[in-house]
């Protein structure tokens, strides 16, 4: 009998077809009803990016699709069109899908109910559709981070099931619009990468398993805010400008900024300020999903006081300081503010300022 045929294109081809949705599946090694739904979950959530990202490529040409809106979201910030645009796409893809049964936005107030969906939609998805959105009329990298939970019992409609850690979260990720479109996504099964081939239209596989380094130089933070912080990150800030090794790398949008942490390690921290005690980032959709992801590559993320996945939400538009990133530079930060002397981090032969 003839041999039976052996393909040649090898890996590039098993690459390039190692789509998102198939990788769901292997990483859940099952292609059950529930690893079904939750690829089916992922693969959606990958056609919103797919739609935003066209609509971020274009907005400059676009009539309309740039600017302000001239309102203001329940965090009192003014709202942006491509904020609008991209909640309204999340919207968009789940309706009618059968996968998700509630929305909670950070451009919506309230949870959005997809009854439609309920009867076999077992997720809720948390999402901030446009992260870091002052930088979409510069040009600059923005993103979308989400998260998905399981449906629980909120005969109330109050939304109380999601007040929970952010341990139950089924899965997390984000997607990154910079030069190249990616997503970045984790079930629990470690951190994953994949990069948007406009001329397959795919997410194709590009890193699996990241890990990131229990070190790095970049401390990413916004030292404007410096005068409104409490002494310990003055404290921090003073160490890396008096130490050599460190540099400091901050875009103004989370995304862009955890994605360089989760590549090359470092530290990125919102702390709490006068005006914002509690930070500016929310748990349920931005520092919970990234931290997620942290925990899953090996690294840490705190509020300062208490590990970011173990904070219980008191309603769903909650926000706490965020220092995320390497192990150990997270450790480095948390002994300024538990003042304990932590054998710092060996003083490299450059020069230390006194
Ligand atoms: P600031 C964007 O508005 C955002 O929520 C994050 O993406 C970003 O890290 C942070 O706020 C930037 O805030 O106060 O430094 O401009």
């Amino acid at each position: 009998m003839a041999d039976s045929y052996q393909p040649v294109a090898g890996d590039t081809l098993d690459r390039d077809s190692m789509t998102l949705s198939q990788h769901v599946l292997q990483q859940l090694d099952s292609f059950g009803p529930e690893a079904q739904d939750l690829s089916a979950l992922m693969s959606r959530i990958a056609l919103a990016g797919k739609l935003v990202a066209r609509r971020l490529t274009r907005a400059g040409l676009v009539e309309d699709a740039l600017g302000f809106t001239g309102r203001e979201n329940i965090q009192g910030e003014s709202v942006k069109k491509m904020d609008v645009y991209a909640n309204d796409v999340f919207i968009s893809v789940f309706q009618r899908s059968g996968l998700v049964c509630r929305l909670v936005s950070e451009e919506m107030d309230d949870i959005y109910d997809i009854p439609e969906n309920c009867a076999t939609g077992r997720y809720t998805l948390l999402y901030d559709p446009i992260d870091g959105s002052s930088n979409v009329d510069i040009n600059l990298n923005v993103g979308s981070i989400f998260s998905i939970r399981q449906q629980g019992e909120d005969t109330d409609k109050t939304g109380a099931d999601l007040l929970t850690s952010g341990r139950d979260q089924v899965a997390a990720g984000y997607i990154l619009y910079g030069p190249s479109t990616v997503f970045v996504y984790s079930i629990g099964k470690g951190v994953h990468a994949f990069t948007l081939d406009p001329s397959l239209g795919e997410f194709i596989l590009a890193s699996e398993h990241i890990q990131i380094p229990a070190h790095g130089a970049n401390y990413s933070v916004n030292e404007g805010n410096f005068w409104q912080w409490e002494d310990p990150y003055r404290d921090y800030i003073r160490y890396v400008h008096r130490h050599e090794g460190y540099s400091a790398r901050y875009s103004g949008a989370l995304v862009g900024d955890f994605h360089r942490i989760l590549m090359q390690g470092g530290v990125f921290l919102y702390p709490g300020t006068l005006k914002k005690p509690d930070g500016k980032l929310r748990l349920l959709y931005e520092s919970a999903p990234l931290a997620f992801l942290a925990e899953q590559a090996s690294g840490k993320a705190t509020t300062g006081k208490q590990l970011i996945l173990d904070v219980d939400p008191d309603q769903i538009h909650m926000r706490t300081p965020l220092i995320i990133g390497s192990s150990e530079d997270v450790a480095l930060v948390e002994s300024f503010l538990q003042e304990r002397e932590l054998e710092r981090p060996p003083v490299t032969s450059g020069r230390t300022l006194g």
